[in-house]
């Protein structure tokens, strides 16, 4: 594949579908994910980058298998559920994972509302969005560039910090991302979740979770859940915390998957003028929505 090579050389290549920058691999498949064919009961999870996806992913199958954890240990999270528009010739794609699972299937995706397969919404499949406060959500992505080579090279804290405020990364402007789901989850079967509640009240937002699948969980099945997907069990839990994907690709020396799960960690990062800029332009930004963030606790 163009871009990236196994060996560690080199980093992925980019381009833009519909305005969104996405890797070119995903680019050169775009007319298969837009076309994808989502089954009435496939749930999928969807959000920005670094919003909490692969945590969400953990208490999901903990759910649909009532808290049995061998079976969430059954593969990495990659495996267990199909990122639809991802492409990584040697790790697999995301469709033909998707295509060949029994259903009923949980799938992932980051994209934005605008580029949805439109089945998923055709066929009412429930979804489940996260969000999480974007000056979090930017650190964590600042890092995750650093140790991925499957996104392109993060240049300097300064010189992301502006990217992502100009939307100028993968999957686009978070603000367009948040909002644009915000905006469909009256109209379509989506569950619109934050980061900083789970964090809050795990219990709470796990059992939340459950009444949108269709599942009871009693008290101790909950405080299971809520144990085995906490950020200390997860970061050490070889199927949830990335450390089987290549280190050629994930280097978790430069920062880990499970880096800390936090909220609040980027009053680490930001200067004094960056936060004035960074609420500046959030205020115009998102003017136009009630969604409201916790920017710390
Ligand atoms: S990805 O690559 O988009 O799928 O990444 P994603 O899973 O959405 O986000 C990774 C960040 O989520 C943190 N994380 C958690 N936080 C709290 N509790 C649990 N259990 C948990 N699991 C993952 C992970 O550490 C990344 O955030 P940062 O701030 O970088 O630590």
């Amino acid at each position: 594949m163009e871009g990236l090579k196994l060996d560690g050389t080199e980093r992925i290549s980019v381009d833009y579908v519909q305005g969104i920058l996405q890797p070119t691999p995903t680019c050169d498949i775009w007319d298969q994910i837009w076309n994808f064919q989502a089954e009435p009961d496939d749930l999928l999870i969807s959000t920005y980058p670094k919003a909490g996806t692969t945590w969400t992913q953990e208490i999901v199958d903990l759910i649909h298998n009532e808290g049995d954890i061998k079976k969430s240990q059954r593969a990495p999270t990659h495996e267990r559920f199909p990122f639809i528009e991802w492409i990584i010739p040697s790790l697999g794609s995301g469709l033909e994972q998707a295509k060949a699972m029994p259903r009923p299937r949980i799938l992932k995706t980051h994209l934005p509302i605008q580029l949805l397969p439109p089945s998923f919404l055709e066929k009412n499949c429930k979804i489940i969005y996260v969000a999480r406060n974007p000056k979090d959500n930017m650190v964590s992505y600042y890092h995750f560039h650093r140790m991925n080579k499957a996104l392109p090279a993060p240049g300097t804290w300064e010189e992301y910090f502006e990217n992502f405020l100009a939307g100028k990364v993968c999957w686009g402007s978070w603000h367009d991302h948040v909002k644009g789901w915000w905006k469909a989850k009256d109209q379509h079967r989506i569950l619109y979740l934050f980061y900083e509640d789970m964090k809050k009240n795990p219990k709470h937002e796990i059992q939340k979770l459950a009444g949108f699948i269709g599942k009871n969980l009693d008290d101790k099945l909950l405080e299971k859940i809520a144990h085995h997907t906490s950020f200390d069990v997860m970061k050490q839990n070889s199927m949830a915390n990335y450390s089987s994907i290549p280190k050629e690709i994930m280097n978790h020396s430069i920062s880990p998957f499970m880096r800390k799960g936090a909220v609040g960690d980027w009053k680490n990062h930001f200067t004094v003028a960056q936060n004035e800029r960074f609420d500046e332009d959030y205020k115009k930004k998102m003017a136009d929505t009630s969604l409201t963030f916790h920017f710390q606790f």
